[in-house]
């Protein structure tokens, strides 16, 4: 049914039937072993729509085994061209399904409805740019001179875990299964307890799209309960893990004790350099989007507005007059913000204003807690800009993940960079100027994995994606992001 059904059906319920229950092992739905569930959340309520199962360390034992089992006698000899085929069929059924994902993944993460078709029209283009890759997957070629051949192939690493967080379900799902599977790879995959909903969506759309069973598996419950013994399990060959640094280090641990492949993609304190020379128009609404997109919590937003100081305070006025211009509101009615994930989460994003206030801080706009007008429900806070912050300021460090934003004034580029680079995290930084001479010399000299010159989230899967110091190592997204699941074997033989 269409979004408008599913919302109505929503407004008369409380719930969507479509939502399933149970983990997704070896083709459907399974029951799972013990009859656990947890509830899932509306945050633009901030109440109870739905339950889901809470899985254990038996669940993703089993999970391991079909996915290992799926591995070894079907997907990894399965031809590429066939791989492609299933995976082009799977885009063109995400799409047919666009209505229901999106209003689930509105429901459980909180997003605006349009966020939410965009990330699920994202995850069709992720699996559309990966079947395209299945079967371009070359290897190489050595010269050992006449009497030898030498060769190296790309072979798939084997059962790949995916943990998943709240902020981005379908979308992070989406980039971690699709090359996966690409590089004949299987699944086992573990959102998180807050938004657990479109991964096992997905997974049952994967089916229908003629994934063998076992191929994509889905276990649903909480980190300690279910991502800790994931990523502990002696079978898994690999693990792709987004979310906080604690629980980064936490799950590279465990992966050392089974020397397992580890791709972390962990937090940002992302700058946007505005220079004085930059295009007005075009760094306020970048700006503006890099740190209120999904209320601000997305691991690349753009908290750290470094500003060159000629231009400082007329900028920070415009934004802040845009600022309180921006509709709060549940995600189903489209608002330019949304609420945060959780109330825990509210806290938190509460907690960093309200130390920087006691601490004297510029509080320019916002700067409390607040609800959906309409309903006076939800885990919202006010959009919120903080000025002329100092480097060592926690709201210069630390990753806020709200629609807070910190301001810090430079003297001039050199100063700029040297702010933007006086941080633990590099994930990425926006870069907004005229002369792209300096844009590019910014470019190079500051440690981010990805930078965005005069259009901040530029780019889309084609672009390698990955951070740098405590924001992570490995990449995902474009044809690097296959690497990370292909293991290569090198063969050399005497002809002669
Ligand atoms: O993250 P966790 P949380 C940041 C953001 C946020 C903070 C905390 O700053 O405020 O992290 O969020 C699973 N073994 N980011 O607590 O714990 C968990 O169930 C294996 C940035 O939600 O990292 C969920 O599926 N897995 C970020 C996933 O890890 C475990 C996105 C992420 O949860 C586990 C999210 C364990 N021991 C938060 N414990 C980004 N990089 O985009 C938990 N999990």
């Amino acid at each position: 049914s269409g979004a408008s059904e599913l919302i109505a059906e929503y407004q008369a319920t409380g719930t969507l039937k479509a939502l399933p229950l149970g983990h997704f092992i070896d083709g459907s739905f399974t029951q799972p072993s013990h009859n656990r569930t947890m509830e899932s959340f509306d945050p633009g309520r901030g109440e109870a729509f739905a339950r889901f199962t809470a899985g254990t360390a038996e669940d993703v034992d089993q999970a391991v085994k079909s996915s290992k089992v799926a591995f070894e006698t079907v997907w990894r000899d399965m031809a590429p061209v066939e791989r492609s085929r299933i995976l082009l069929q799977a885009s063109r059924l995400i799409l047919e399904n666009l209505d229901l994902l999106a209003v689930a993944e509105t429901l459980d993460s909180g997003k605006a409805l349009q966020e939410a078709q965009g990330d699920v029209r994202g995850a069709a283009r992720t699996f559309e740019y990966y079947a395209g890759a299945c079967d371009k997957l070359q290897g190489d070629s050595f010269p050992l001179g006449p009497n030898y051949v030498g060769y190296a192939i790309h072979e798939p690493v084997g059962v790949t875990a995916h943990i998943i967080p709240w902020n981005f379900p379908i979308s992070t799902a989406a980039r971690g299964f699709a090359p996966a599977l690409a590089a004949g790879c299987t699944v086992v995959a573990k959102p998180a307890e807050q938004t657990p909903f479109t991964a096992l969506l997905l997974a049952k759309i994967l089916h229908d799209a003629g994934l063998p069973a076992g191929v994509c598996n889905v276990v649903t419950g909480t980190g300690a309960e279910t991502g800790a013994p994931l990523t502990s399990h002696p079978d898994v060959d690999h693990i792709t893990f987004t979310g906080s640094v604690q629980t980064g280090k936490a799950v590279m641990k465990a992966a050392a004790d089974e020397i397992t492949r580890v791709v972390l993609e962990l937090g940002g304190k992302s700058p946007v350099v505005v220079l004085g020379d930059c295009d007005r128009e075009q760094a306020l609404s970048g700006v503006l989007g890099a740190i209120y997109e999904n209320a601000g919590q997305i691991c690349s937003a753009g908290s750290r507005l470094v500003i060159e100081k000629n231009i400082h305070a007329d900028f920070v006025a415009e934004l802040v007059k845009r600022t309180k211009s921006l509709t709060l509101g549940h995600g189903l009615g489209n608002p330019d913000v949304g609420p945060v994930n959780s109330a825990g989460h509210l806290a938190k994003v509460a907690g960093f204003v309200d130390r920087a206030r006691a601490r004297g801080a510029d509080i320019v706009t916002g700067g409390a807690i607040a609800a959906d007008p309409k309903t006076g429900k939800g885990w919202f806070y006010e959009p919120t800009i903080v000025d002329s912050v100092s480097a060592s300021d926690e709201l210069a460090q630390e990753e806020i993940f709200g629609p807070v934003l910190t301001v810090q004034v430079a003297d001039d580029a050199d100063h700029a960079l040297a702010l933007a680079n006086d941080c633990q995290y590099g994930l990425v930084a926006g870069i907004y100027t005229s002369n792209f001479a300096k844009a590019h010399q910014l470019a190079r000299k500051i440690d981010a994995g990805q930078i965005y010159i005069n259009e901040y989230f530029a780019g889309g899967i084609e672009v390698p994606f990955g951070g740098n110091k405590k924001s992570g190592f490995g990449r995902e997204k474009g044809l690097e992001g296959l690497k990370s699941y292909c293991k290569t074997k090198s063969i050399a033989a005497r002809i002669g």
